[in-house]
Protein backbone atom coordinates (compact mmCIF):
# COMPACT_ATOMS: atom_id res chain seq x y z
CA UNK A 1 0.00 0.00 0.00
CA UNK A 2 1.21 3.52 -0.80
CA UNK A 3 1.24 6.12 1.98
CA UNK A 4 -1.13 7.89 0.40
CA UNK A 5 -3.57 4.64 0.02
CA UNK A 6 -2.92 4.28 3.44
CA UNK A 7 -4.45 8.04 4.17
CA UNK A 8 -7.40 7.31 2.26
CA UNK A 9 -7.83 4.05 4.12
CA UNK A 10 -7.08 5.66 7.51
CA UNK A 11 -9.52 8.63 6.67
CA UNK A 12 -12.79 6.20 6.17
CA UNK A 13 -11.82 3.96 9.25
CA UNK A 14 -11.84 7.39 11.03
CA UNK A 15 -15.22 8.50 9.68
CA UNK A 16 -16.55 5.05 10.64
CA UNK A 17 -15.51 5.43 14.13
CA UNK A 18 -16.95 8.93 14.07
CA UNK A 19 -13.81 10.89 14.33
CA UNK A 20 -15.01 13.48 11.86
CA UNK A 21 -12.66 15.85 12.55
CA UNK A 22 -9.65 13.42 11.75
CA UNK A 23 -11.19 12.06 8.57
CA UNK A 24 -11.62 15.50 7.50
CA UNK A 25 -8.10 16.45 7.50
CA UNK A 26 -6.84 13.30 6.08
CA UNK A 27 -9.12 13.76 3.50
CA UNK A 28 -7.65 17.26 3.07
CA UNK A 29 -3.60 15.98 3.18
CA UNK A 30 -4.92 13.40 0.48
CA UNK A 31 -6.20 15.82 -1.69
CA UNK A 32 -2.84 18.55 -1.06
CA UNK A 33 -0.89 15.56 -2.00
CA UNK A 34 -2.99 14.52 -4.77
CA UNK A 35 -2.80 17.90 -5.98
CA UNK A 36 1.29 18.02 -5.52
CA UNK A 37 1.83 15.07 -6.87
CA UNK A 38 1.14 13.72 -9.97
CA UNK A 39 2.31 9.96 -10.10
CA UNK A 40 1.85 9.98 -5.79
CA UNK A 41 4.92 7.26 -5.63
CA UNK A 42 8.10 8.83 -5.72
CA UNK A 43 9.19 8.42 -9.24
CA UNK A 44 8.98 11.08 -11.59
CA UNK A 45 6.20 9.64 -14.12
CA UNK A 46 6.48 11.35 -17.73
CA UNK A 47 4.73 10.59 -20.83
CA UNK A 48 5.95 11.41 -24.41
CA UNK A 49 2.97 12.79 -26.35
CA UNK A 50 2.53 13.83 -29.90
CA UNK A 51 0.92 13.23 -33.10
CA UNK A 52 2.51 10.09 -35.45
CA UNK A 53 5.76 10.41 -36.89
CA UNK A 54 7.05 13.35 -34.04
CA UNK A 55 9.57 11.12 -32.82
CA UNK A 56 8.29 10.13 -29.52
CA UNK A 57 9.73 6.64 -29.50
CA UNK A 58 13.10 8.02 -31.05
CA UNK A 59 13.24 10.50 -28.75
CA UNK A 60 13.18 7.16 -25.84
CA UNK A 61 15.69 5.62 -27.76
CA UNK A 62 17.84 8.98 -27.39
CA UNK A 63 17.44 9.56 -23.81
CA UNK A 64 17.48 5.83 -23.47
CA UNK A 65 21.24 5.50 -25.13
CA UNK A 66 19.40 2.24 -26.85
CA UNK A 67 16.97 0.79 -28.91
CA UNK A 68 13.60 0.73 -26.15
CA UNK A 69 10.86 1.41 -28.73
CA UNK A 70 10.97 0.85 -32.16
CA UNK A 71 11.10 3.66 -34.16
CA UNK A 72 9.50 3.78 -37.54
CA UNK A 73 9.03 5.86 -40.72
CA UNK A 74 6.44 3.88 -42.38
CA UNK A 75 2.99 5.48 -41.36
CA UNK A 76 0.12 4.06 -40.00
CA UNK A 77 2.33 1.40 -37.33
CA UNK A 78 0.79 -0.47 -34.74
CA UNK A 79 2.67 0.12 -31.97
CA UNK A 80 2.46 -1.05 -28.33
CA UNK A 81 2.37 1.17 -25.58
CA UNK A 82 5.71 0.95 -23.49
CA UNK A 83 7.12 2.00 -20.08
CA UNK A 84 11.08 2.64 -19.75
CA UNK A 85 11.41 2.20 -15.98
CA UNK A 86 14.82 1.77 -13.63
CA UNK A 87 14.34 -1.72 -12.96
CA UNK A 88 13.73 -1.83 -9.54
CA UNK A 89 10.91 0.62 -9.51
CA UNK A 90 8.65 -1.62 -11.71
CA UNK A 91 6.27 -2.86 -9.40
CA UNK A 92 5.93 1.26 -8.05
CA UNK A 93 4.36 2.19 -11.62
CA UNK A 94 2.54 -1.40 -12.01
CA UNK A 95 -0.93 0.04 -10.75
CA UNK A 96 -0.20 3.03 -13.08
CA UNK A 97 0.60 0.87 -15.90
CA UNK A 98 -2.09 -1.50 -15.01
CA UNK A 99 -4.36 1.58 -15.67
CA UNK A 100 -3.23 2.82 -18.53
CA UNK A 101 -3.44 -0.71 -20.21
CA UNK A 102 0.20 -1.02 -20.65
CA UNK A 103 2.18 -4.07 -20.98
CA UNK A 104 5.35 -4.08 -22.19
CA UNK A 105 7.97 -2.24 -19.50
CA UNK A 106 11.28 -2.08 -20.13
CA UNK A 107 13.69 -1.93 -17.26
CA UNK A 108 16.64 0.00 -17.38
CA UNK A 109 20.04 0.28 -15.04
CA UNK A 110 21.10 3.87 -15.91
CA UNK A 111 21.46 5.69 -12.45
CA UNK A 112 21.04 9.53 -13.50
CA UNK A 113 17.37 8.47 -14.61
CA UNK A 114 16.68 5.92 -11.84
CA UNK A 115 14.39 8.11 -10.66
CA UNK A 116 12.42 8.88 -14.32
CA UNK A 117 9.59 6.72 -15.70
CA UNK A 118 9.03 7.61 -19.28
CA UNK A 119 5.78 6.17 -21.05
CA UNK A 120 5.76 6.06 -25.02
CA UNK A 121 2.07 6.11 -25.48
CA UNK A 122 1.37 5.66 -28.94
CA UNK A 123 -2.74 6.13 -28.24
CA UNK A 124 -2.30 9.36 -26.88
CA UNK A 125 -2.36 12.14 -29.55
CA UNK A 126 -3.39 15.13 -29.88
CA UNK A 127 -5.45 14.07 -32.67
CA UNK A 128 -6.76 10.65 -31.79
CA UNK A 129 -9.05 11.81 -28.67
CA UNK A 130 -11.14 9.14 -28.30
CA UNK A 131 -8.76 6.59 -27.15
CA UNK A 132 -8.79 5.36 -24.03
CA UNK A 133 -6.01 7.65 -21.85
CA UNK A 134 -6.17 11.34 -23.28
CA UNK A 135 -4.05 13.46 -22.16
CA UNK A 136 -6.80 15.29 -19.90
CA UNK A 137 -7.17 11.88 -17.97
CA UNK A 138 -3.52 11.24 -17.87
CA UNK A 139 -2.50 14.46 -16.24
CA UNK A 140 -3.60 14.01 -13.02
CA UNK A 141 -1.63 11.14 -12.40
CA UNK A 142 1.88 11.67 -13.69
CA UNK A 143 4.48 14.22 -13.35
CA UNK A 144 5.04 15.23 -16.62
CA UNK A 145 3.70 15.34 -20.23
CA UNK A 146 6.01 16.12 -22.59
CA UNK A 147 4.81 17.19 -26.23
CA UNK A 148 7.17 15.97 -28.81
CA UNK A 149 6.61 18.21 -32.05
CA UNK A 150 8.86 18.94 -34.77
CA UNK A 151 9.13 21.38 -37.32
CA UNK A 152 6.52 20.41 -39.60
CA UNK A 153 3.73 20.04 -37.15
CA UNK A 154 4.69 22.48 -34.07
CA UNK A 155 2.50 25.02 -35.51
CA UNK A 156 -0.69 22.60 -36.12
CA UNK A 157 -4.18 24.30 -35.31
CA UNK A 158 -5.36 21.17 -34.08
CA UNK A 159 -2.38 20.57 -31.48
CA UNK A 160 -2.70 24.19 -30.15
CA UNK A 161 -6.57 23.89 -30.00
CA UNK A 162 -6.17 21.08 -27.59
CA UNK A 163 -3.18 22.37 -25.55
CA UNK A 164 -6.04 25.46 -24.90
CA UNK A 165 -7.71 23.35 -23.44
CA UNK A 166 -5.11 21.91 -21.10
CA UNK A 167 -3.73 25.38 -20.37
CA UNK A 168 -4.79 25.15 -16.79
CA UNK A 169 -2.50 22.38 -16.34
CA UNK A 170 0.38 23.83 -17.73
CA UNK A 171 2.94 23.58 -14.96
CA UNK A 172 2.82 19.88 -15.74
CA UNK A 173 3.69 20.13 -19.25
CA UNK A 174 7.15 20.79 -21.06
CA UNK A 175 8.00 20.60 -24.75
CA UNK A 176 10.30 18.62 -26.64
CA UNK A 177 11.37 20.18 -30.15
CA UNK A 178 12.42 16.97 -32.50
CA UNK A 179 14.30 16.55 -35.41
CA UNK A 180 16.56 19.93 -34.67
CA UNK A 181 19.09 18.44 -37.45
CA UNK A 182 16.86 19.36 -39.92
CA UNK A 183 17.42 23.13 -39.14
CA UNK A 184 19.85 25.72 -39.39
CA UNK A 185 21.38 26.80 -36.05
CA UNK A 186 19.63 30.16 -35.95
CA UNK A 187 16.59 28.55 -37.31
CA UNK A 188 16.25 26.39 -34.05
CA UNK A 189 16.11 29.73 -32.17
CA UNK A 190 13.84 31.13 -34.16
CA UNK A 191 11.37 28.28 -34.50
CA UNK A 192 11.90 27.96 -30.49
CA UNK A 193 10.86 31.33 -29.84
CA UNK A 194 7.78 30.50 -32.29
CA UNK A 195 6.32 28.25 -30.32
CA UNK A 196 7.10 29.54 -27.32
CA UNK A 197 4.92 32.62 -28.50
CA UNK A 198 2.20 30.52 -29.68
CA UNK A 199 2.02 28.62 -26.53
CA UNK A 200 1.68 32.48 -24.80
CA UNK A 201 -1.08 33.16 -27.05
CA UNK A 202 -2.73 29.19 -25.92
CA UNK A 203 -2.73 30.68 -22.45
CA UNK A 204 0.81 28.28 -21.51
CA UNK A 205 3.49 30.27 -20.15
CA UNK A 206 6.56 29.44 -18.47
CA UNK A 207 7.07 26.11 -19.85
CA UNK A 208 10.58 24.62 -20.69
CA UNK A 209 11.54 23.42 -24.94
CA UNK A 210 14.43 21.72 -25.40
CA UNK A 211 15.17 21.68 -28.94
CA UNK A 212 16.71 18.08 -29.80
CA UNK A 213 17.64 15.89 -32.78
CA UNK A 214 16.76 12.07 -32.08
CA UNK A 215 18.99 11.17 -35.07
CA UNK A 216 22.42 12.54 -33.88
CA UNK A 217 21.54 13.01 -29.76
CA UNK A 218 21.73 16.76 -29.89
CA UNK A 219 20.19 18.33 -26.98
CA UNK A 220 19.86 15.15 -24.89
CA UNK A 221 22.74 15.66 -22.25
CA UNK A 222 20.78 18.55 -20.91
CA UNK A 223 17.37 17.01 -21.39
CA UNK A 224 18.80 14.16 -19.52
CA UNK A 225 20.08 16.23 -16.47
CA UNK A 226 17.11 18.41 -16.29
CA UNK A 227 14.62 14.99 -16.25
CA UNK A 228 17.08 13.96 -13.14
CA UNK A 229 16.65 17.59 -11.54
CA UNK A 230 13.06 16.97 -11.72
CA UNK A 231 12.92 13.46 -10.19
CA UNK A 232 15.05 14.72 -7.51
CA UNK A 233 13.09 17.58 -6.47
CA UNK A 234 10.31 15.39 -6.98
CA UNK A 235 11.18 12.86 -4.83
CA UNK A 236 11.94 14.71 -2.13
CA UNK A 237 8.68 16.59 -2.31
CA UNK A 238 7.01 12.85 -2.31
CA UNK A 239 9.15 11.73 0.48
CA UNK A 240 7.80 14.90 2.75
CA UNK A 241 4.39 14.25 1.96
CA UNK A 242 4.58 10.37 3.08
CA UNK A 243 6.06 11.42 6.57
CA UNK A 244 2.89 13.89 6.19
CA UNK A 245 0.48 11.05 5.44
CA UNK A 246 2.33 8.70 7.74
CA UNK A 247 2.07 10.96 10.66
CA UNK A 248 -1.78 11.57 10.27
CA UNK A 249 -2.04 7.94 10.06
CA UNK A 250 -0.54 7.24 13.04
CA UNK A 251 -2.34 10.48 14.47
CA UNK A 252 -5.37 8.73 13.61
CA UNK A 253 -4.18 5.27 15.07
CA UNK A 254 -3.95 7.04 18.63
CA UNK A 255 -7.20 8.73 18.17
CA UNK A 256 -8.78 5.14 18.29
CA UNK A 257 -7.01 4.21 20.94
CA UNK A 258 -4.14 2.15 19.14
CA UNK A 259 -0.11 2.15 19.22
CA UNK A 260 1.44 2.17 16.18
CA UNK A 261 3.58 -0.63 15.65
CA UNK A 262 2.08 -2.58 18.61
CA UNK A 263 -0.50 -5.92 17.65
CA UNK A 264 -4.24 -5.02 17.80
CA UNK A 265 -6.25 -5.79 20.93
CA UNK A 266 -10.18 -5.02 20.59
CA UNK A 267 -11.48 -1.92 22.61
CA UNK A 268 -13.04 -4.66 25.08
CA UNK A 269 -11.95 -8.02 25.83
CA UNK A 270 -13.81 -10.84 24.14
CA UNK A 271 -15.01 -12.02 27.35
CA UNK A 272 -16.34 -9.25 28.78
CA UNK A 273 -18.20 -8.08 25.61
CA UNK A 274 -19.70 -12.17 26.21
CA UNK A 275 -20.37 -11.34 29.24
CA UNK A 276 -22.29 -8.48 28.69
CA UNK A 277 -24.27 -9.81 25.91
CA UNK A 278 -25.24 -12.79 28.24
CA UNK A 279 -26.78 -9.97 30.97
CA UNK A 280 -28.02 -7.84 28.82
CA UNK A 281 -30.09 -10.83 27.38
CA UNK A 282 -31.01 -12.16 30.20
CA UNK A 283 -32.67 -8.78 30.93
CA UNK A 284 -34.67 -9.23 27.87
CA UNK A 285 -35.59 -12.81 28.69
CA UNK A 286 -36.62 -11.79 32.47
CA UNK A 287 -39.29 -9.11 30.15
CA UNK A 288 -40.30 -11.14 27.21
CA UNK A 289 -40.79 -14.04 29.61
CA UNK A 290 -40.29 -16.82 26.91
CA UNK A 291 -41.14 -19.28 29.80
CA UNK A 292 -44.34 -17.62 30.35
CA UNK A 293 -45.38 -17.36 27.00
CA UNK A 294 -44.66 -21.29 26.60
CA UNK A 295 -47.08 -21.39 29.80
CA UNK A 296 -49.74 -19.47 27.80
CA UNK A 297 -49.07 -21.65 25.12
CA UNK A 298 -49.88 -24.94 27.01
CA UNK A 299 -53.19 -22.98 28.73
CA UNK A 300 -54.03 -21.79 24.97
CA UNK A 301 -53.95 -25.28 23.22
CA UNK A 302 -55.71 -26.64 26.44
CA UNK A 303 -58.33 -24.32 25.79
CA UNK A 304 -58.75 -25.51 21.92
CA UNK A 305 -58.78 -28.65 22.93
CA UNK A 306 -61.70 -28.06 25.56
CA UNK A 307 -64.09 -26.05 22.93
CA UNK A 308 -63.35 -28.57 20.06
CA UNK A 309 -63.67 -31.75 22.28
CA UNK A 310 -64.77 -31.30 25.99
CA UNK A 311 -68.20 -32.11 27.44
CA UNK A 312 -71.10 -30.15 27.64
CA UNK A 313 -69.76 -28.79 30.69
CA UNK A 314 -66.39 -28.41 29.92
CA UNK A 315 -67.71 -26.24 26.91
CA UNK A 316 -69.63 -24.07 29.23
CA UNK A 317 -66.73 -23.66 31.06
CA UNK A 318 -64.59 -22.33 28.29
CA UNK A 319 -67.29 -20.04 26.97
CA UNK A 320 -67.70 -18.33 30.44
CA UNK A 321 -63.52 -18.10 31.01
CA UNK A 322 -63.82 -16.08 27.25
CA UNK A 323 -66.64 -13.84 28.53
CA UNK A 324 -64.97 -13.02 31.82
CA UNK A 325 -61.73 -12.75 29.80
CA UNK A 326 -59.79 -15.29 31.67
CA UNK A 327 -58.43 -16.54 28.67
CA UNK A 328 -57.22 -13.33 27.17
CA UNK A 329 -55.12 -12.97 30.33
CA UNK A 330 -54.02 -16.70 30.23
CA UNK A 331 -54.08 -18.70 27.28
CA UNK A 332 -52.99 -15.69 24.73
CA UNK A 333 -49.36 -16.28 24.18
CA UNK A 334 -49.61 -13.47 21.43
CA UNK A 335 -50.89 -11.05 23.45
CA UNK A 336 -48.47 -11.94 25.98
CA UNK A 337 -45.41 -11.20 24.12
CA UNK A 338 -46.95 -7.90 23.04
CA UNK A 339 -47.63 -6.95 26.47
CA UNK A 340 -43.29 -7.48 27.32
CA UNK A 341 -42.74 -3.47 28.52
CA UNK A 342 -45.68 -3.97 31.16
CA UNK A 343 -43.00 -6.61 32.52
CA UNK A 344 -40.63 -4.39 34.38
CA UNK A 345 -37.76 -1.90 33.16
CA UNK A 346 -35.42 -1.92 30.34
CA UNK A 347 -32.95 -1.14 33.00
CA UNK A 348 -31.75 -4.74 33.12
CA UNK A 349 -31.15 -4.89 29.33
CA UNK A 350 -29.55 -1.39 28.96
CA UNK A 351 -27.40 -1.32 32.19
CA UNK A 352 -24.77 -3.83 30.83
CA UNK A 353 -25.01 -2.67 27.07
CA UNK A 354 -23.95 0.90 28.19
CA UNK A 355 -21.88 0.03 30.98
CA UNK A 356 -19.91 -2.08 28.35
CA UNK A 357 -19.69 0.45 26.27
CA UNK A 358 -18.77 3.08 28.34
CA UNK A 359 -15.88 0.65 28.88
CA UNK A 360 -15.10 0.45 25.38
CA UNK A 361 -14.84 3.89 24.52
CA UNK A 362 -12.63 4.14 27.84
CA UNK A 363 -9.68 2.69 25.74
CA UNK A 364 -9.88 5.59 23.68
CA UNK A 365 -8.08 8.99 24.29
CA UNK A 366 -10.41 11.15 26.32
CA UNK A 367 -10.43 13.69 23.27
CA UNK A 368 -12.19 11.92 21.11
CA UNK A 369 -14.01 9.32 24.02
CA UNK A 370 -17.43 11.18 22.78
CA UNK A 371 -17.55 10.71 19.31
CA UNK A 372 -16.49 6.99 19.41
CA UNK A 373 -19.06 6.72 22.44
CA UNK A 374 -21.61 8.04 20.19
CA UNK A 375 -20.41 5.77 17.04
CA UNK A 376 -20.98 2.86 19.81
CA UNK A 377 -24.86 3.92 19.98
CA UNK A 378 -24.48 4.52 23.20
CA UNK A 379 -26.47 7.40 22.81
CA UNK A 380 -29.66 5.53 21.60
CA UNK A 381 -29.48 2.71 22.81
CA UNK A 382 -32.75 2.52 24.79
CA UNK A 383 -34.99 3.46 21.81
CA UNK A 384 -32.75 0.79 19.71
CA UNK A 385 -33.53 -2.08 22.31
CA UNK A 386 -36.90 -1.29 22.57
CA UNK A 387 -37.01 -0.83 18.91
CA UNK A 388 -35.54 -4.10 18.09
CA UNK A 389 -37.31 -6.02 21.05
CA UNK A 390 -40.97 -4.80 19.91
CA UNK A 391 -39.64 -5.89 16.57
CA UNK A 392 -38.38 -9.27 17.63
CA UNK A 393 -42.33 -9.90 19.72
CA UNK A 394 -44.61 -8.32 17.31
CA UNK A 395 -42.48 -11.08 14.58
CA UNK A 396 -42.65 -13.95 17.10
CA UNK A 397 -46.87 -13.20 17.90
CA UNK A 398 -47.17 -12.96 14.06
CA UNK A 399 -45.57 -16.71 13.67
CA UNK A 400 -47.81 -17.61 16.55
CA UNK A 401 -50.11 -20.59 16.18
CA UNK A 402 -52.02 -22.63 18.41
CA UNK A 403 -51.77 -26.15 17.38
CA UNK A 404 -54.66 -28.14 16.75
CA UNK A 405 -55.89 -31.98 16.60
CA UNK A 406 -57.94 -33.92 14.09
CA UNK A 407 -58.56 -35.95 17.53
CA UNK A 408 -60.59 -32.91 18.67
CA UNK A 409 -63.55 -32.65 17.08
CA UNK A 410 -63.92 -36.67 17.16
CA UNK A 411 -64.01 -36.94 20.69
CA UNK A 412 -65.94 -33.92 20.75
CA UNK A 413 -68.66 -35.58 19.00
CA UNK A 414 -68.53 -38.87 21.25
CA UNK A 415 -69.20 -36.45 24.07
CA UNK A 416 -71.92 -34.59 22.64
CA UNK A 417 -73.36 -38.02 21.91
CA UNK A 418 -73.12 -39.18 25.64
CA UNK A 419 -74.44 -36.23 27.06
CA UNK A 420 -77.20 -36.52 24.91
CA UNK A 421 -77.85 -40.24 26.46
CA UNK A 422 -77.54 -38.63 30.00
CA UNK A 423 -79.82 -35.89 29.21
CA UNK A 424 -81.98 -38.38 27.94
CA UNK A 425 -81.42 -41.21 30.56
CA UNK A 426 -82.47 -38.12 33.27
CA UNK A 427 -85.56 -37.34 31.54
CA UNK A 428 -86.46 -40.49 31.68
CA UNK A 429 -85.74 -40.90 35.42
CA UNK A 430 -87.98 -36.94 35.79
CA UNK A 431 -90.52 -38.78 33.88
CA UNK A 432 -90.22 -41.81 36.02
CA UNK A 433 -90.37 -39.52 39.35
CA UNK A 434 -93.40 -36.72 38.15
CA UNK A 435 -95.00 -38.29 35.28
CA UNK A 436 -98.73 -39.80 35.35
CA UNK A 437 -99.32 -42.99 36.83
CA UNK A 438 -96.99 -46.00 37.27
CA UNK A 439 -94.21 -46.53 34.59
CA UNK A 440 -92.76 -49.56 34.56
CA UNK A 441 -88.42 -49.13 34.24
CA UNK A 442 -86.67 -51.48 32.67
CA UNK A 443 -83.99 -53.45 34.22
CA UNK A 444 -80.45 -55.02 32.80
CA UNK A 445 -79.12 -58.14 34.80
CA UNK A 446 -75.70 -57.03 35.65
CA UNK A 447 -73.18 -59.75 37.18
CA UNK A 448 -73.41 -59.84 41.06
CA UNK A 449 -75.70 -56.19 41.18
CA UNK A 450 -78.99 -58.08 39.74
CA UNK A 451 -81.09 -55.97 37.80
CA UNK A 452 -80.23 -52.63 37.52
CA UNK A 453 -82.52 -50.34 36.14
CA UNK A 454 -81.65 -49.05 32.74
CA UNK A 455 -81.99 -45.21 32.93
CA UNK A 456 -78.81 -45.56 35.71
CA UNK A 457 -76.95 -47.65 34.03
CA UNK A 458 -76.85 -45.33 30.93
CA UNK A 459 -76.67 -42.25 33.22
CA UNK A 460 -73.29 -43.88 34.81
CA UNK A 461 -71.97 -45.35 31.49
CA UNK A 462 -72.54 -41.49 30.22
CA UNK A 463 -70.60 -40.23 32.65
CA UNK A 464 -68.15 -42.95 32.91
CA UNK A 465 -67.49 -42.59 29.02
CA UNK A 466 -67.33 -38.38 29.46
CA UNK A 467 -65.01 -38.50 32.19
CA UNK A 468 -62.75 -40.93 30.41
CA UNK A 469 -62.68 -38.37 27.30
CA UNK A 470 -62.35 -35.79 28.78
CA UNK A 471 -59.05 -37.10 30.70
CA UNK A 472 -57.96 -38.38 27.34
CA UNK A 473 -58.47 -35.24 25.91
CA UNK A 474 -56.82 -33.06 28.50
CA UNK A 475 -53.74 -35.24 28.53
CA UNK A 476 -53.51 -35.27 24.69
CA UNK A 477 -54.16 -31.33 25.03
CA UNK A 478 -51.44 -31.17 27.30
CA UNK A 479 -48.66 -32.69 25.60
CA UNK A 480 -49.73 -31.03 22.18
CA UNK A 481 -49.66 -27.83 24.64
CA UNK A 482 -46.39 -28.61 26.68
CA UNK A 483 -44.44 -29.39 22.76
CA UNK A 484 -45.67 -26.08 21.55
CA UNK A 485 -44.77 -24.01 24.36
CA UNK A 486 -41.64 -25.37 24.39
CA UNK A 487 -41.02 -24.75 20.14
CA UNK A 488 -42.46 -21.27 20.86
CA UNK A 489 -39.76 -20.08 24.03
CA UNK A 490 -37.20 -21.56 21.90
CA UNK A 491 -37.79 -19.67 19.26
CA UNK A 492 -38.69 -16.19 21.12
CA UNK A 493 -35.84 -16.86 23.36
CA UNK A 494 -33.43 -17.01 19.91
CA UNK A 495 -35.01 -14.08 18.91
CA UNK A 496 -34.38 -11.77 21.72
CA UNK A 497 -30.76 -12.67 22.09
CA UNK A 498 -30.45 -12.14 18.62
CA UNK A 499 -31.51 -8.86 18.55
CA UNK A 500 -30.41 -7.96 21.66
CA UNK A 501 -26.63 -8.57 20.47
CA UNK A 502 -27.27 -7.16 16.68
CA UNK A 503 -28.75 -4.43 18.14
CA UNK A 504 -27.29 -3.57 21.27
CA UNK A 505 -23.15 -4.10 19.90
CA UNK A 506 -23.84 -3.60 16.56
CA UNK A 507 -21.89 -0.28 17.05
CA UNK A 508 -19.36 -2.19 18.99
CA UNK A 509 -19.12 -4.66 16.31
CA UNK A 510 -18.27 -1.60 13.71
CA UNK A 511 -16.01 0.44 15.78
CA UNK A 512 -13.71 -3.28 16.25
CA UNK A 513 -13.88 -3.47 13.00
CA UNK A 514 -12.56 -0.30 11.65
CA UNK A 515 -10.08 -0.16 14.62
CA UNK A 516 -8.72 -3.47 13.35
CA UNK A 517 -8.92 -2.34 9.81
CA UNK A 518 -6.63 0.74 10.76
CA UNK A 519 -4.44 -0.93 12.87
CA UNK A 520 -3.27 -3.23 9.71
CA UNK A 521 -3.04 0.21 7.91
CA UNK A 522 -0.94 1.79 10.49
CA UNK A 523 1.13 -1.36 10.78
N1 LIG B 1 15.66 13.52 -39.14
C1 LIG B 1 15.13 13.06 -38.00
N2 LIG B 1 14.26 12.07 -38.09
C2 LIG B 1 13.73 11.63 -36.95
C3 LIG B 1 14.09 12.16 -35.70
N3 LIG B 1 13.37 11.53 -34.75
C4 LIG B 1 12.63 10.60 -35.39
N4 LIG B 1 12.83 10.64 -36.71
C5 LIG B 1 12.16 9.81 -37.68
O1 LIG B 1 10.79 10.05 -37.66
C6 LIG B 1 10.08 8.87 -37.92
C7 LIG B 1 9.07 8.58 -36.84
O2 LIG B 1 9.73 8.38 -35.62
P1 LIG B 1 9.09 7.65 -34.39
O3 LIG B 1 10.01 7.73 -33.26
O4 LIG B 1 8.58 6.29 -34.79
O5 LIG B 1 7.84 8.59 -34.13
P2 LIG B 1 6.59 8.36 -33.15
O6 LIG B 1 5.49 7.92 -34.00
O7 LIG B 1 6.34 9.70 -32.56
O8 LIG B 1 7.00 7.37 -32.14
C8 LIG B 1 11.10 7.76 -38.03
O9 LIG B 1 11.35 7.50 -39.35
C9 LIG B 1 12.33 8.36 -37.38
O10 LIG B 1 13.50 7.85 -37.91
C10 LIG B 1 15.05 13.24 -35.68
O11 LIG B 1 15.41 13.81 -34.66
N5 LIG B 1 15.52 13.65 -36.86
MG1 LIG C 1 6.29 5.57 -31.63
Amino acid sequence: MTPLERLEEAATAAADLGLADHARSARALADRIRQRLGFTGGLYVMALVGGTGVGKSSVLNALAGEEVSPARALRPTTEQPLAWVASDAREEVRPLLDWLGVERVVGHDRSDLAGVAILDLPDVDSVRLEHRATVDALLPRIDAVAWVVDPEKYDDERLHEYLRRLAPHSERMRFVFNKADHLEPQQRQLLADDLRGRLAADGIDGVTIDMVSALDGGGFEDLRSELSRAAEGKAIVAAKLATDAATEVDAIARAAGLEPGKPHSPLLPTKEREMAIAAAVEGAMALVDPVGVSRQMEEAVSHRARRQGGSLLARILTLFSSITGRKRRQADPGAYLLEWRRRGSLGHVLNPVRSALVKAAGAVPPATRPAVLRTLGADDAETEVTRALDRATRQSAGELTVPRSMLWPVVGFVQLLSGAVLLFAIAWYLLVIFGPGQLPVATVDVPYLGPVPTPLLLITGALVLSLLLGFVLNLHARWIGRRAGQEVAARVGEAVSRSITTVGFAGLDAVEAARRHLSSVAA
